[in-house]
């Protein structure tokens, strides 16, 4: 008698845990989202220049990853490149209880090898704009890149109004491979890989083909016309931006438009309003762009290069109403004056796995605590997981260690990455759950590692 009554209280419990569950479940549609990736080298023609790029599936940039809060996002990749190995890093997503899936070679795995396919599995906790990358070497700046959107449940609405949603990758282009690239920066004397080719929205650029074949070189080439985004008139966009340049940090604009910023690296922001939007490598913003101007003619979107001698040209993209599109070939191109400096030092944007930061100051010349906590924000700072460090100054961040496992915080820079400007926090390693197998050992020395 005692054991029946038992019994159904418990399962009375049960059912009841069962209903509560349910309800605090935040995202009810929560679903996983499977991907098959396929990594191999393509032969593309972003700038019109043809060069041995890296693709997904055939893509360079990558795919995008559009998912809801609280999905899972399960990606197979599998290394297809004859001689490379692969990781590729989910930027911004933060990792929490699978700091195994963060996708650093060399910190929290093992590079997947040539031939083999690794398993990344992770929450997209919050919503909000992320990216992925090639995290081996100096791989990413091959095209091994894409972006990420974290998009609300339904009946869930963003603190800002929007009728249509838009990704734009912002990227720089090198004619020399990575591999040759990172040759020359461990070479004595040292090689440093100089300033990039072209600027690339959505993947495409436009190269001066003049004096080069026509095989290597060819500027009808349709995969290097400029890319066009296509709107409305009287409808207001988000454009979601994320730079993944190897070395360029950015102005973005477009002709005519003002920009609402209403999120940076995830975060919503207190809206401001702009025209140039400096962009960092590693960063991504959201900003709010209501087609409002003259729809009989076309505007560029246009990026260009800061903090350096502008040797490179501007990046160029259609910004269009419909169904007006006029043909308008790229304009002789002059790197923008204004982003002159005599300066040869440059911003590095410091970015960090797992964690977001508060940006607490930054100031000018050497940091002296005593004197600069006086600086600090300690009110409503801002939140990020990547902010520029600028030449000859500091920047003050604050994160809490909440979130066990091994963290990468690094300059976004390619080359500096690979020189070494890097550091890694261990952060609670005895309370990291069951890491995979395959985590451990590279290649045939894998089954010789025990966890
Ligand atoms: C982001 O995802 C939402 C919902 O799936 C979709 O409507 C939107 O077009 C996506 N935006 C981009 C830039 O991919
Ligand atoms: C250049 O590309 C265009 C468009 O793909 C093609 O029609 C043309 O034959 C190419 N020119 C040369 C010289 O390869
Ligand atoms: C391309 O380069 C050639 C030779 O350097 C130059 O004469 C020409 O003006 C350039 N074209 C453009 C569109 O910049
Ligand atoms: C760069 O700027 C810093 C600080 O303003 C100055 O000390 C340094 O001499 C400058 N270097 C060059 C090469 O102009
Ligand atoms: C740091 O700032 C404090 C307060 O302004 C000052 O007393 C101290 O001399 C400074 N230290 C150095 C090394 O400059
Ligand atoms: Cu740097």
């Amino acid at each position: 008698m005692f054991g029946i009554l038992h019994w159904e209280r418990i399962m009375i419990m049960l059912l009841v845990a069962c209903i509560f569950m349910s309800l605090i479940t935040v995202p009810a549609a929560a679903i996983e989202r499977h991907y098959t990736w396929e990594v191999t080298y393509q032969y593309k023609s972003l700038d019109c220049y043809k060069k041995l790029a890296i693709a997904i599936n055939g893509l360079t940039p990558g795919p995008t990853i559009s998912a809801v809060q609280g999905d899972t996002i399960v990606v197979d990749v599998i290394n297809n490149l004859l001689m490379e190995n692969v990781a590729i890093h989910w930027h911004g997503i933060r990792q929490r209880g699978t700091p195994w899936s963060d996708g650093t070679d060399g910190v929290t795995q093992c590079a997947i090898m040539p031939g083999e396919t690794y398993s990344y599995t992770f929450v997209v906790d919050r919503p909000g704009t992320y990216m992925y990358h090639s995290h081996y070497g100096m791989q990413r700046e091959s095209g091994l890149y894409g972006m990420i959107n974290v998009s609300l449940p339904v009946g869930v609405s963003e603190p800002f109004n929007y009728d249509l949603d838009r990704g734009i990758i912002l990227s720089d282009w090198y004619h020399r491979t990575a591999y040759e690239q990172s040759t020359g920066l461990s070479s004595i004397p040292f090689d440093w890989i100089g300033e990039p080719q072209s600027l690339l929205i959505s993947g495409r650029g436009n190269y001066n083909c003049s004096g080069l074949a026509p095989s290597v070189c060819n500027s009808t080439n349709p995969q290097c016309s400029p890319s066009s985004l296509t709107v409305i008139s009287g409808k207001t966009y988000r454009l979601r931006l994320a730079s993944l340049t190897s070395l360029s940090s950015l102005s973005f604009q477009i002709e005519d438009h003002e920009m609402t910023v209403v999120e940076a690296d995830g975060q919503y922001v207190e809206p401001f309003v702009t025209k140039n939007l400096f962009i960092y490598s590693g960063e991504t913003y959201s900003v709010l762009v209501t087609a409002n101007q003259d729809p009989s003619r076309n505007y560029w979107t246009s990026i260009n290069v800061v903090s350096r001698k502008p040797k490179t040209p501007n990046g160029l993209a259609i910004f269009n109403y419909y169904p007006n599109h006029f043909l308008k070939l790229p304009p002789t191109n002059p790197p923008n004056a204004n982003s002159m400096t005599a300066n040869v030092s440059e911003a590095h944007p410091w970015h960090l796995h797992g964690h977001d930061f508060w940006v607490l100051g930054y100031g000018e010349g050497k940091f002296n605590l005593s004197r600069d906590i006086e600086k600090y924000n300690l009110v409503d700072p801002i939140m990020k997981n990547t902010v520029p460090l600028h030449p000859y100054g500091w920047t003050a961040l604050r994160f809490q260690a909440d979130n066990p496992g091994v963290w990468l915080f690094h300059c976004h820079i390619e080359a500096h990455l690979l020189l070494g400007m890097l550091v890694v926090f261990e952060s609670g390693m005895e309370q990291v759950g069951n890491i995979p197998k395959a985590n451990y050992g590279c290649g045939k020395t894998k089954d010789l590692f025990k966890p």
